[in-house]
């Protein structure tokens, strides 16, 4: 059977399941929030990556009972987190188009007593390509809201510089490319230092991903970066398997 129909049924036979990343803040030296990232328990699908079927989602109409559903599931877990820890979630382009987002979101929050500043939205460089003006309004809604909102994947894009002009992001996410480059390519460095000071200047957070060796680590450190997250601190990993103390994960 295909793809899209095995991912029609998944939502209402509750086959999916979210994994939690953690985020490290590089000052405090601790964890400050946990990014969570979609999984499919599925026989057939489960090692298939989100970026496989979130396309397929967006093009059947599924993202956005899907997009609702991992903001519901990602706030009723953060709110059993210890201290102020946030939870990240990504967000398709398309979840913007369909003028829902704004009230799922509300509804979300209230219906879990989640802190509107502990929810952070992840937003790639495409949602922002035509500086719709729907998406716009809905980004300044849910700044409203209280809700943080980061762009995700940054420096892929068409002109990722205009869009650090159109909204003012809490948080720039460096794409982990870049991180990867880091000991083969000079200009790797080159490009990971200007936006570390790029962030430093708009007053905006800037986070490292992508960080797998402590090499790594002290590179995004001494670049000025203020979070990172990677397989060095962990994998994505179920709820209830999550530490929220970074010296109980190095
Ligand atoms: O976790 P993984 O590396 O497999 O994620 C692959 C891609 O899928 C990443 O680009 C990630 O942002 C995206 N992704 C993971 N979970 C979600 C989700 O809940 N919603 C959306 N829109 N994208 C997600
Ligand atoms: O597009 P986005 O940044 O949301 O994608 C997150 C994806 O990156 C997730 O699928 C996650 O599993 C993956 N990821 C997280 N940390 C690392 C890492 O250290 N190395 C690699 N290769 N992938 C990572
Ligand atoms: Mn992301
Ligand atoms: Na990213």
């Amino acid at each position: 059977r295909s793809l899209e129909t095995d991912l029609r049924k998944a939502l209402a036979n509750d086959e999916f399941e979210l994994f939690f990343q953690p985020q490290v803040d590089l000052r405090l030296y601790e964890i400050n929030g946990f990014e969570a990232l979609l999984r499919w328990r599925h026989p057939k699908w489960a090692k298939v990556s989100p970026a496989e079927y979130i396309p397929v989602a967006e093009d059947i109409g599924l993202i956005s009972p899907l997009g609702e559903w991992v903001i519901r599931t990602a706030c009723t877990e953060a709110v059993k987190w210890p201290r102020d820890i946030k939870v990240a979630v990504n967000l398709s382009p398309v979840q913007f188009r369909n003028g829902t987002l704004v009230q799922s979101v509300r509804h979300a929050l209230e219906s879990t007593g989640l802190a509107p500043r502990r929810l952070e939205l992840e937003i790639t460089e495409t949602s922002l390509l035509d500086e719709n003006e729907a998406t716009m309004a809905a980004l300044h809604e849910l700044r409203r809201l209280g809700v943080q909102i980061a762009i995700d994947d940054f420096g892929t894009g068409y002109s990722s510089l205009s869009y650090l002009r159109s909204f003012p992001f809490d948080r720039i996410k460096v794409d982990r490319s870049f991180v990867r480059d880091l000991s083969s390519r000079r200009d790797a460095m080159t490009i990971v230092r200007s936006i570390a000071s790029l962030g430093a200047g708009l007053g905006m957070s800037t986070v490292a991903e992508g960080i797998e060796t402590k090499e790594q680590l002290t590179q995004v450190q001494t670049a000025g970066y203020t979070e990172a997250q990677g397989y060095y601190f962990g994998r994505p990993k179920p709820a209830h398997e999550l530490v929220y103390s970074l010296d109980a994960l190095l």
